[in-house]
């Protein structure tokens, strides 16, 4: 018994160790520093990298940075298509090479209450868009999460798995075309650890954080609305728009506030996470009780 122990101890020892070595690995990469955020109190590495929502990984917060090491991001490539007048695939050594990548702190707000503050690297999705030149019907834009169950092992549970897959976000084309409206390759100076969504995802600052999609592998234009994966499990208590509104709870707490991570206390939540000058006049004829 004692032996038996020891070893799982020593195997969980191991995992722990593996996951270290996992986020050494991640690459270096060169940018330039913005002034986004600057006043922002950052949380650290840790903090980012231990707490995750990745269902394809796991339901547990934990877990993810444990289990990501079984998704393959080099080599990996986007497909741009739809309603362009230049769909194309594009490589992510390509990607890194084409677009100047920079660093800006925003501030993230799950759904679930919890807030964090992070120096994501990226570039603007508008730079990826305007090289594919969205034609007059394209009116909405959809991202999906590879799916490949020997990568992602809730993936391979069928209809038995967390939620259904593959994971599918979308956004406006407005709110796409924004500026603040990032698809990020890496966060803290390199490439981004697995379990935050490697080799690039998008990160959309004034929503919630699964508007802000993991390890996409197509954006495609579309003339409808796309059926994002939340609003298809649960459309009373998850929206298309997932606007961070402090004024609209979820049916199940409030969203009055938050709790930053690594904080004992909460703070308040603010109207559209803080980033109401950038982005409430895309909003201002909508009723945004109505539009979740
Ligand atoms: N493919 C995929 N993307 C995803 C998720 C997911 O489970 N699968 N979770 C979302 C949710 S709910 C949140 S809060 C953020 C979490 O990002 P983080 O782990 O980097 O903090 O990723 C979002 N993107
Ligand atoms: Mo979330």
């Amino acid at each position: 018994m004692k032996l038996g122990a020891a070893t799982i101890l020593s195997s969980s020892l191991i995992i722990e160790k593996l996951a270290a070595i996992e986020n050494e690995k991640r690459d270096p990469l060169s940018f330039k520093k913005t002034s986004f955020g600057q006043n922002l109190d950052l949380n650290t590495f840790d903090q980012a990298s231990k707490y995750n929502n990745f269902y394809e990984f796991s339901l547990k917060k934990n877990e993810p940075a444990k289990l990501a090491h079984t998704l393959k991001t080099d080599p990996w490539s986007i497909k741009i298509s739809g309603e362009v007048e230049n769909p194309f695939t594009v490589s992510l050594d390509e990607i890194k090479n084409s677009y100047p990548l920079e660093e800006r702190i925003y501030r993230f707000r799950c759904v679930e209450a919890w807030a964090i503050v992070l120096p994501w690297i990226g570039f603007p999705l508008s730079y990826i868009l305007k090289k594919a030149k969205p034609n007059s019907k394209a009116k909405y834009v959809k991202f999906t999460t590879l799916y490949d169950p020997k990568q992602f092992p809730d993936q391979s549970k069928g209809v038995f798995g967390n939620i259904p897959y593959p994971y599918v976000e979308g956004l406006r084309i407005d709110e796409a075309m924004n500026e603040l409206t990032l698809l990020g390759v890496g966060m803290y100076g390199k490439s981004l650890p697995k379990q935050n969504g490697a080799p690039i995802r998008l990160v959309v600052p004034w929503k919630y954080g699964f508007k802000s999609i993991k390890s996409i592998v197509s954006i495609e234009l579309v003339e409808k609305e796309p059926q994002n994966t939340w609003k298809a499990i649960n459309p009373r208590e998850y929206g298309f728009y997932a606007n961070v509104n402090p004024n609209v709870d979820h049916p199940r707490w409030s969203q009055a506030r938050e709790r930053k991570l690594g904080s004992f206390f909460k703070q308040r939540t603010l109207m559209f996470n803080g980033y109401e000058k950038e982005v409430a006049g895309m909003y201002k004829n909508m009723d945004l009780r109505k539009f979740i």
